[in-house]
């Protein structure tokens, strides 16, 4: 754009927005009010991108585009109006513009809540995918649950967490558009009856509960193209609203709770991280944005396709996002049969065909498991068609591998009263995919290996991918600027271009100026310190940073450890030499997950000692920020100049975080985990920092013993002292942490936290001396962000595309 045309755009615009805000607010420009000046902008970009989107939904119906749909019950899309202004190519015509109006841009951004329709990696790995699909012009929607309070907000009132609703839509939400008229039913309960209609048996629900689904689409617009794909979010809703004849009978109580317990289930999202909830009501949320999306899927599929479901399985791709909406499979089968009146075999060629399952974790806790009487009595039709399934594919197995009943039981679907979702998963899907190398490994050796010998040619392996345009492009504008002036543009396009960087790789003047970016950075998340917890750190300071989910698998217990251990040496020795730090630490705890609460206590009590100790100061601070979500994220990459992943080695599936915190050149502090080993591979050994045990240590621990950790703790005063230290009142008075410290040893330190402690405090050493080397650091640091294409979810997209969806 030249600037005359630049110009033209600006009046237009400003234009535009003047009458909007009297539109919306009823108020001129001056006397608006900030929320009311976000809500014109927003409208104002909507307007725009519906426009897109009409546009491009006619194109697809008319070429019947092949369509993806990714079934998840997270996704965790974080703030939209910047990103929708940047993708349409406005940001310098809206930023001008509100300067030249005198308006305040942050501010206006401020207004936008963030959703928290996802708990972590799973949820945000989703709107990533999204992203990414929208930016390479590829049809890809998501279909889930519009949750009306989404994850809690934490505060941290006197060291521990205390979690608030989140009340998002209480100014309403102005990038959904509501579709009554797409509402579906959807329903639970009642009882299966079978008829031979016109010589064929159909099966018929009756006595059922039913409840509307209603849709609300929300644009997912590309960067700087054509395209915009859809995210649906379903909302319960009673059939007709409120009961009103029973109201008028006086029975107020019960209409009122015949209501709210059909809004029940899009109330509220579920938040456990990588954990099982056996609860009916998450079973009733699992179920509900399968069939209303399944429905919607194949009546506009028919619309399209002279009102006949041939084809489906070549035109339709149902992506299932770990097991929660692994009922897709039987339900599919049940539309295809009970509606559509095809026989099983065609309609089971049409799903498999149709389907494809991503699984993102091993931990056996999160493997999903739901008692057949619950299952059964909820959703009597779906039940059938899976003990239909496992029947046919019990005998399958038999047939083909007679001399292995046992192996072949053992892979049953339904087996000790319950349901197993993942075996569920993996028969109805023609491909299943792990997030990163070594955890497809252990998928295919482990965890399913029983299903790989039958099937290994649906095995396959994407390591996951972060968006470029979300975590460098929009978090970090002074880096993307100096990457557009030294590299050009085409990275923005094309992530694996920012290996043209290695030109800059010894040069002084690159150093200085992304040194100075660096530092910028941390200046502005040291200032949001000091405004929200009113702590003062350095920005000079090494910035080492973990945060993600609270969890023993993930071993913040290590950090805070190891922390306390470096706390008493410096009291020890208060000249120690070492470059100053600040330990920054963020992200929530399942509200029912003591154990974590408890870890979130200690950072915060170890950080008020350190914070608060004199002879310390200016060697380390402990800092933990409340309530991280997409927007704190934002922030905290671009600062880091440490990333801490230090998960047990076999847990982490894969890690997003890792990447994000690459993409800003920090440096991986981690273990030869999830896609940190694939970190490792693309940037070299002399470019991360790596320790602890592999994960076949680990497994061979855990199979065969030999590891006693109070063997380690005998032989090591450094551990003795720290543990001590957890029980024996130094944290404050009346803190106690013996629940950990009960962990650690009384229960032999299940996540290996001691057993590793050595090997990471001299890789914390080595990153020490590796940051005192200030050439050595930023020299790793632009080697990191020069190799971090190959994490892009671009990539990931491209991947999926190629080998399990094959979209040309
Ligand atoms: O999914 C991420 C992985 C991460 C894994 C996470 C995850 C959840 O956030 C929730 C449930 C679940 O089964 C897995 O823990 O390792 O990076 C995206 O794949």
């Amino acid at each position: 754009m030249n600037s005359s045309e630049k110009q033209t755009k600006k009046e237009a615009f400003k234009a535009d927005y003047i009458n909007k805000i009297e539109e919306v607010s009823g108020n001129c420009l001056e006397e608006s009010s900030v929320l009311k000046q976000y809500q014109a902008l927003a409208e104002l970009v909507m307007d725009e991108i519906t426009t897109q989107w009409a546009k491009i939904n006619t194109q697809y119906n008319k070429h019947q585009t092949k369509q993806v749909y990714f079934f998840s019950i997270e996704f965790l899309i974080g703030r939209l109006l910047k990103s929708y202004i940047n993708n349409i190519d406005m940001d310098e015509v809206v930023t001008e513009s509100l300067e030249e109006l005198g308006l305040d841009y942050a501010a206006i951004q401020e207004q936008e809540s963030d959703p928290g329709l996802g708990n972590g990696g799973l949820g945000r790995l989703m709107a990533c995918y999204l992203d990414s699909s929208a930016a390479m012009g590829m049809p890809a929607n998501g279909n889930g649950i519009r949750y009306k309070y989404g994850l809690f907000e934490q505060r941290i009132i006197n060291g521990e967490q205390v979690e608030v609703a989140d009340n998002w839509l209480k100014n309403g939400y102005p990038f959904e558009i509501r579709k009554p008229d797409k509402s579906v039913i959807v329903k639970y309960y009642g009882s299966i009856h079978s008829e031979n209609i016109n010589g064929s048996l159909t099966f018929i629900h009756e006595d059922y509960e039913p409840i509307m689904a209603v849709p609300y689409d929300i644009p997912i617009k590309g960067y700087h193209n054509e395209t915009v794909n859809s995210l649906r979010l379903w909302s319960a809703e009673p059939i007709d609203g409120f009961d009103l004849p029973t109201f008028n009978q006086g029975q107020f109580l019960y209409a009122i709770r015949q209501k709210s317990e059909a809004e029940s289930i899009s109330q509220i999202l579920y938040p456990n991280d990588s954990g099982f909830d056996g609860k009916l009501l998450r079973l009733k949320q699992e179920y509900f944005f399968v069939c209303a999306g399944l429905k919607r899927i194949v009546s506009h599929y028919k619309r399209n396709n002279s009102n006949s479901v041939d084809g489906f399985g070549e035109k339709i791709c149902i992506h299932i996002n770990d097991t929660h909406p692994a009922m897709c499979g039987p339900e599919l089968m049940r539309i295809l049969m009970d509606e559509e009146g095809l026989g099983w075999n065609d309609a089971w060629k049409m799903t498999v065909s149709a389907l494809s399952f991503t699984n993102h974790t091993v931990l056996p806790e999160a493997l999903e498991k739901w008692p057949i009487n619950m299952m059964n009595k909820l959703l009597p039709r779906i039940y059938m068609i899976i003990e239909e399934i496992n029947r046919r594919f019990i005998e399958e197995l038999d047939a083909c591998y007679p001399n292995n009943i046992e192996r072949n039981h053992s892979l049953s679907i339904i087996k000790d009263g319950q349901v197993h979702m993942a075996s569920l998963s993996i028969v109805t899907s023609h491909s299943i995919n792990g997030v990163a190398s070594l955890h497809s490994k252990i998928l295919r050796e482990e965890t399913f290996n029983g299903f790989y010998q039958v099937f290994p040619e649906r095995f396959h392996s994407v390591t996951n991918g972060v968006s470029p345009r979300r975590f460098l492009m929009r978090s970090n504008p002074k880096l993307k600027d100096l990457l557009n002036e030294s590299i050009g543009i085409e990275w923005e396009k094309n992530l694996f271009q920012l290996k043209k960087l290695s030109n800059y790789i010894n040069d002084p003047v690159f150093y200085e100026k992304f040194d100075a970016i660096k530092l910028a950075n941390k200046f502005y998340l040291a200032d949001y310190i000091t405004k929200h917890i009113d702590i003062s750190v350095d920005p000079n300071s090494i910035f080492d940073i973990q945060v993600k989910r609270i969890h023993e698998y993930k071993r913040q217990l290590l950090n805070a450890l190891h922390i306390l251990y470096l706390y008493n040496r410096l009291k020890e020795n208060p000249n120690l030499e070492m470059a100053p730090r600040t330990f920054i630490f963020a992200g929530k705890a399942a509200p029912g997950y003591y154990f974590a609460k408890d870890i979130i206590k200690l950072i915060n009590a170890i950080a008020y000692m350190v914070n608060n100790d004199k002879t310390v100061q200016d060697k380390m601070k402990v800092v933990f920020l409340a309530n991280f979500n997409v927007s704190l994220a934002e922030i905290i990459y671009p600062s880091a100049n440490v990333s801490e992943q230090i998960s047990t080695a076999g847990k982490e599936a894969s890690g997003t975080s890792n990447m994000k915190f690459m993409m800003n050149g920090a440096i991986t502090l981690g273990t030869m985990d999830g896609a940190n080993i694939e970190i490792s591979e693309a940037v070299g050994p002399t470019n991360i920092v790596t320790f602890g045990l592999t994960s076949d240590e680990v497994f061979h621990y855990q199979k065969y013993g030999g590891y006693h950790s109070v063997d380690v703790f005998e032989q090591d005063p450094r551990i003795q002292k720290v543990m001590h230290q957890l029980v024996d009142g130094t944290l404050g008075f009346g803190l106690n942490f013996q629940s950990i410290y009960d962990s650690l040893i009384l229960y032999n330190d299940p996540y290996f936290v001691l057993k590793d402690f050595n090997a990471y405090s001299d890789a914390q050493n080595r990153i020490d001396q590796l940051f005192r080397n200030n050439k050595t650091w930023t020299k790793m640091s632009i080697s990191n962000i020069a190799q971090s294409g190959m994490f892009s979810s671009d990539r990931s997209i491209a991947d999926y595309q190629r080998e399990i969806w094959e979209i040309k």
